[in-house]
């Protein structure tokens, strides 16, 4: 190693403190000082300082963009503390009834209530960890509770400084910031029209590219797409004081991270009114895509005095705009059938942008809909889509009726297995009666193996198609039956497929509680409703035995939910299936949840050796509930490695860095067992 004077390691970290302090100025405050050319001979001249000495290079160099290569799969992280999602208010009247609610559970006067609101992003929700002022991991929102760690993915993204800015604010030892990924509408439509002249096809919208962007298993292809982040909040901060939500917004920023400058602290319900109207104005002027405003509580005393909801606090609200419309005309109506058997009519449309998304069906809704509405094949008609909700026919114009439309007749049979199908009075769907009928078959396998069910990877709708026409599987436990040989008799299937296929099957046994309550296509349970009941109940064989009244005193679950799952758990043939899944090896697991803060939250774990007294698994979701992240190698970043019997390289590893480290005994002291 080549010997370097004090002299180069402090050129080096004099032009990266430059570098940042120019970007900060660039990406942040949108106030360059230099030009870019100055700015490029700064990034040249510690590139190649930096080639020169190897050992000098550190992960929050402002040359560390781009520094990893391709992975071959995500790793979860769980969030020490919950992202959560918002409520939402969809007209004045809902943002005021919020605000009576604010209100009254707080017991403030109205005049002591003050209301940090800002525009609502677009985009892809994202966690960001400094520790002692570094990047040091970035994962997806995920469920709230457990995303994927993309660490190598944001760190591309310029407006996400590698190192915070230390000269203002004080650097604290843990900084969770929490914000979304977005993409320039200006950005978006270059990306496009350069697809457009590759020949290839063009994204959808900013919004979903981003996302894509962001969930890249290479970095550099992150790397090259045009995505900018919004800090909106924090999750855990060690060593800092702050009182309010306006004082976040302040701190991230003097900290050199990018804050949207369209937030203001409002006095009254009046400001908060015009702060809607007025984004709501300037909306299409902006260069990034909002859906409403984001209204919070600012006094932090006061939100912990309101608290919240298991998924969302009730000291903010999400104000959204009205949904976006479209005109355009109905080629053709079919009727889909989904797993539960509901026939629902879905327009086929010529294709229309609504808000920048190509649109080319639109749920009728269900018989009674259609007849309300008088839609006929041919007619012109004003579509809406809002955020992520299915597209929707909302009217007919009859005024551009040539007479040529044709009325739509509902099908008395299934239009899948031919079945009768019938309504249930009372109720607006038709339903399939077919007890074997392959469409509610295949949607239900299909759903068991979804991600957000038993997420088993590449068992796609195509495979299961098969498998239900071959008569493989009857019902979604027989998957967990199926054998190589089964396998091959499906078309263009080969041994290393059928080998991967029956891998990931096996993987969907070992599946957590809130995945397990989704897979099972209970009536009404999606996947926010499985995290609630795994929240509650923590298990299947306990949520199983509740009664609809027990279910309904739980916030969030309704008289409809509630009878969905009494009914699910009270059917032999679900039973039945359940017991067919647990014979097969599928884990009904317990479910576990960091509900405060332990002396380990936030702290990184390696393993290396066996344990006698826990699996690795074992240990790792210990450590996981318990707040802890579980790397699988040594870095500084590492706080403990836990050395267990014939441990790896990684003991030696953690002796070079002088990271501490834990025999069995004392793991098991540190995590109470
Ligand atoms: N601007 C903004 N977006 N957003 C999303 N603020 C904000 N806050 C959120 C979310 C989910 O949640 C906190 C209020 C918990």
């Amino acid at each position: 190693m080549s010997k370097i004077s004090p002299e180069i390691k402090r050129k080096v970290e004099e032009l990266r403190e430059k570098i940042n302090y120019h970007n900060y100025l660039y990406h942040v405050l949108d106030q360059p000082e230099i030009t870019d050319a100055e700015y490029d001979r700064l990034f040249d001249q510690l590139v190649q300082l930096e080639k020169k000495y190897p050992e000098l290079v550190t992960p929050d160099s402002p040359t560390q963009r781009v520094g990893a290569g391709p992975l071959t799969e995500f790793k979860t992280i769980r969030h020490s503390l919950p992202m959560l999602s918002l409520n939402k208010a969809s007209s004045q009247e809902e943002f005021l009834d919020f605000h009576s609610r604010v209100l009254e559970l707080s017991g403030t006067d109205e005049k002591r209530i003050k209301y940090a609101v800002e525009p609502k992003f677009d985009g892809l929700a994202v966690e960001i960890v400094y520790e002692n002022g570094v990047f040091t991991l970035g994962s997806t929102r995920g469920d709230g509770i457990i995303g994927e760690d993309v660490t190598q993915n944001l760190k591309t993204i310029k407006t996400i400084p590698l190192k915070l800015l230390s000269k203002s604010a004080k650097v604290p030892k843990l900084l969770e910031i929490r914000g979304e990924v977005i993409i320039p509408k200006k950005d978006f439509e270059k990306l496009n029209k350069e697809r457009e002249k590759k020949g290839e096809p063009l994204y959808a919208n900013p919004r979903n590219t981003a996302a894509g962007s962001v969930r890249q298993l290479d970095p550099r292809i992150t790397a090259a797409r045009p995505l900018g982040m919004f800090a909106h909040g924090i999750g855990l901060l060690e060593n800092g004081k702050l009182s309010s939500h306006s004082e976040i917004l302040k701190y991230l920023k003097q900290s050199g991270i990018r804050v949207n400058e369209n937030w203001k602290l409002c006095h009254t319900v009046e400001e908060v009114i015009n702060f809607y109207e007025k984004i709501l104005e300037i909306r299409d002027k902006l260069d990034y895509e909002l859906d409403g405003i984001v209204i919070k509580v600012d006094d932090f005393a006061l939100q912990n005095k309101l608290g919240g909801l298991s998924r969302s606090p009730r000291w903010a609200i999400a104000w959204k705009f009205p949904p976006q419309q479209e005109q355009t005309q109905i080629l053709d109506i079919q009727v889909n059938v989904g797993r539960t058997g509901a026939l629902t009519p879905v327009a086929i449309l010529k294709p229309v942008r609504v808000g920048g998304v190509e649109v080319r069906r639109a749920t009728l809704h269900n018989e009674d809909e259609m007849n309300k509405k008088d839609v006929r094949i041919g007619d012109i008609v004003i579509i809406q889509r809002a955020g992520d909700v299915i597209p929707e026919v909302v009217q007919v114009i009859k005024a551009n009726r040539t007479g040529k439309e044709k009325k739509f007749k509902f099908p008395d049979r299934c239009p899948v297995c031919g079945s009768k199908v019938e309504r249930l009075e009372g109720e607006a769907t038709y339903r399939c009666t077919g007890i074997a009928c392959p469409a509610q078959l295949k949607e239900r396998i299909s759903h068991f193996a979804s991600k957000g069910g038993l997420n088993m990877e590449g068992l796609g709708y195509k495979f299961i198609e098969q498998m239900v026409d071959l008569g493989l599987v009857k019902d979604p436990a027989d998957l967990f039956y199926l054998e190589k040989k089964d396998l091959m008799k499906m078309e263009r299937m080969g041994e290393k497929l059928a080998s991967n296929l029956l891998k990931a099957i096996e993987n969907g046994k070992k599946t957590d509680l809130p995945h397990l309550i989704y897979a099972l296509g209970i009536r009404n349970v999606g996947e926010h409703m499985a995290q609630v009941l795994a929240r509650e109940f923590k298990s299947i064989d306990s949520l199983a035995k509740r009664k609809p009244e027990e279910l309904t005193e739980i916030f969030e679950i309704g008289p409809i939910v509630a009878q969905s799952i009494y009914n699910f758990f009270h059917d032999q043939k679900n039973l039945k299936i359940l017991e067919k899944m647990k014979k097969a090896g599928l884990v009904f697991p317990i479910h576990k949840e960091v509900t405060k803060k332990t002396p380990i939250t936030g702290k990184f774990f390696v393993l290396t050796g066996g344990l006698a007294s826990f699996s690795r698994d074992e240990a790792k979701r210990i450590l996981e509930s318990m707040g802890a992240r579980v790397a699988s190698s040594v870095s500084k970043n590492t706080d403990f490695v836990v050395v267990g019997e014939n441990p790896g390289s990684k003991l030696a590893e953690a002796q070079k860095l002088g990271i501490k480290t834990l025999k069995e005994e004392e793991f098991k002291k540190l995590i109470g067992k």
